[in-house]
């Protein structure tokens, strides 16, 4: 077995730590009507967006997620840093540039140079990874802090077990286009299974605000395509199935059903004689010189 699959098969058990953590209030996360920045490259990047999105949407105070190279110079309450490795340098830059404004990060490895560049660090050691293709350690990141915005549903460890469970849509693995479609904090999901496509199984896939599809996108869909909608845009789904893409939606949380989109990726990579684990062109973090 790949370590990819062990980590995705591992995030019900993780995921119950992360919602305990989470509830648990733990140091250093933004306080009610905070404006916040969160920032993280790749996965984390995605990660961030969705929580942003939430905790705005939560009444919780403004939150704006950029990639860690992106920062804008302007002023926040606090600075709230996503990365598994630790030692991403656009991470580290950002949190040294930081000045007085507060930070915490977010890490699977609090023995790394991020515990120097932040003021506070959230330790999800429980969460690191073995393979460079992040799985449970960005999941359990997003359970802990909707934990903390108190926006877990009760029942998402269960969903996930739901989510490991249920098959794959049915000819998804001979499709060569795949498509995600998320709206408000599901669109950084939407981008992070595509990126999973495309880390592990070299697929071709992207990711549209759902009602941004029908603008353009759309043209490209046909029966070689997948369309995979996170929840909430069932008003799309004829329009989209006549097309002749095959088209899958779940009642599942979100969060759970990036869970199926982990499978389908390293389901794809199998089909596809790669190796999950060592995907390529890609390392487990980027140090640049
Ligand atoms: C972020 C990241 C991963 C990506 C690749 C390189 O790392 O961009 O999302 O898959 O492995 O690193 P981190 O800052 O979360 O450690």
């Amino acid at each position: 077995m790949t370590h990819v699959l062990r980590e995705i098969a591992s995030q019900p058990e993780c995921w119950r730590q992360a919602l305990e953590l989470g509830a648990a209030d733990p140091a250093g996360l933004p306080e009610t009507g905070e404006r916040v920045a969160v920032i993280g490259c790749g996965t984390s990047l995605y990660m961030a967006q969705a929580y942003a999105t939430l905790r705005e949407r939560a009444g919780q105070g403004e939150t704006d997620a950029f990639p860690a190279s992106e920062l804008p110079p302007r002023r926040y309450d606090r600075l709230v840093a996503i990365t598994r490795s630790g030692t991403t340098t656009e991470v580290l830059h950002a949190l040294g540039a930081a000045g007085d404004v507060p930070t915490v990060a977010l890490t699977a490895d609090p023995a790394t140079p991020v515990s120097a560049a932040a003021r506070t660090v959230i330790a999800l050691e429980f969460a690191d990874e073995r393979s460079v293709v992040q799985t449970r350690f960005a999941t359990c990141v997003l359970a802990l802090l909707r934990a903390h915005l108190g926006q877990a549903p009760d029942d998402l460890v269960a969903q996930a077990e739901t989510a490991l469970a249920t098959p794959l849509p049915e000819g998804a693995l001979t499709r060569r286009r795949f498509t995600f479609l998320g709206r408000g904090w599901t669109g950084g999901l939407a981008r992070e299974a595509a990126l999973k496509l495309r880390e592990a199984a070299l697929a071709w896939s992207e990711a549209y605000p759902a009602l941004e599809y029908r603008h353009g996108p759309i043209s490209l869909a046909d029966e070689e395509s997948l369309v995979w909608f996170f929840g909430g845009q069932e008003e799309l789904l004829d329009d989209v199935a006549r097309t002749g893409a095959l088209t899958t939606v779940t009642a599942l949380d979100p969060l759970a059903d990036l869970v199926r989109a982990q499978r389908l990726a390293v389901e794809l990579a199998r089909t596809r004689g790669l190796d999950p684990d060592n995907p390529r062109n890609l390392t487990r973090s980027v140090i640049l010189p």
